[in-house]
């Protein structure tokens, strides 16, 4: 029996029109990570980090999965199907691998779609309140609602899957991520120290690093919604016999 995890970055949503974080014209580009994507940021200013959430939800709306997120339903299925094992690693917050039908999915990032009040925990799914104003908890009466997504310096969601699901996988495969935020980007790293064989795929625009082609990475290098399927059809080819 194998176990597949695929991890995703911002890259494998690009093609869906969501912009990612580091290439040109990217959400880094526009706003300062510390102001709106960190705890600090939140305290300081929390119409800002309201706002710029709010839009993000409000750019969300009519968004669609695209091929990309397709190929690895059907990924899962296949190999579940035979008997292996499938998790997905999500750092993105867009929802859109769930939307597609991907069944095992961390989203160790949380999620745009829901709210939390950080006073009684209570959550509030869904995109009915798109508004800038700040939203009071309607559980507590806490006067600011939050977004449910991980900040800078906050611990990422699910901790015990994606490291429970990283420290037994055979096959990994890394999708549209600069490899730049841990610990997503130490996932890639220990692929590479670890001693019993592992079956690495990159699938990106850009290249990967040259210290990782060395030692024999898969890569698909191109669009996701080009390129995903393919690597779908080489991991089956590769697991199921
Ligand atoms: C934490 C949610 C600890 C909000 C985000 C070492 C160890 C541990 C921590 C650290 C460390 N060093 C530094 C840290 C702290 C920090 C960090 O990593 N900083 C970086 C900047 C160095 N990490 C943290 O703070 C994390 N928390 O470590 O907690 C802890 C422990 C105990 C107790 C308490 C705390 C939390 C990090 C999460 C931050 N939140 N997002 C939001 O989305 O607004 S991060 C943000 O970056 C997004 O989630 C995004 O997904 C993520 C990574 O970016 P990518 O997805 O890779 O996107 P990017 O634009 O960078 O790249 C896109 C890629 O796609 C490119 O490669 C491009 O070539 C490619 N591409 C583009 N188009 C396509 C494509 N590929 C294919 N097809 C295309 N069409
Ligand atoms: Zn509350």
């Amino acid at each position: 029996m194998t176990h597949v995890v695929v991890l995703t970055g911002a890259g494998v949503s690009a093609e869906s029109g969501i912009p990612t974080f580091r290439d040109a014209n990217g959400l880094w580009e526009n706003h300062k990570v510390e102001d709106v994507a960190t705890p600090h940021g939140w305290l300081m200013d929390p119409t800002t980090v309201w706002r710029f959430y709010q839009q993000r939800r409000r750019d969300l709306q009519g968004v669609k999965p695209n091929a990309a997120h397709e190929a690895l339903v059907h990924l899962e299925r296949r190999l579940v199907d035979a008997g292996h094992e499938f998790t997905l690693i999500t750092q993105n917050i867009d929802g859109l691998h769930l939307d597609a039908g991907s069944k095992n999915v961390v989203e160790m990032h949380g999620a745009l779609r829901r709210f939390r009040c950080q006073k009684c925990k209570h959550t509030i799914e869904g995109f009915e309140y798109l508004d800038d104003e700040l939203l009071p908890c309607d559980n507590c009466g806490w006067m600011m609602m939050r977004p449910d997504v991980v900040w800078f310096e906050e611990m990422p969601k699910e901790p015990e899957r994606y490291e429970t699901a990283v420290r037994h996988c055979n096959v990994f495969a890394s999708i549209g991520t600069s490899g730049e935020v841990y610990p997503a980007a130490g996932f890639i790293q220990s692929m590479f120290l670890r001693s019993d064989p592992t079956t690495i795929y990159h699938c990106n625009t850009d290249p990967a690093l040259v210290q990782y082609k060395a030692m024999g990475i898969k890569e698909f290098i191109g669009p996701a919604t080009e390129q995903v399927p393919l690597m779908v059809d080489d991991i089956c080819g590769l697991v199921i016999s």
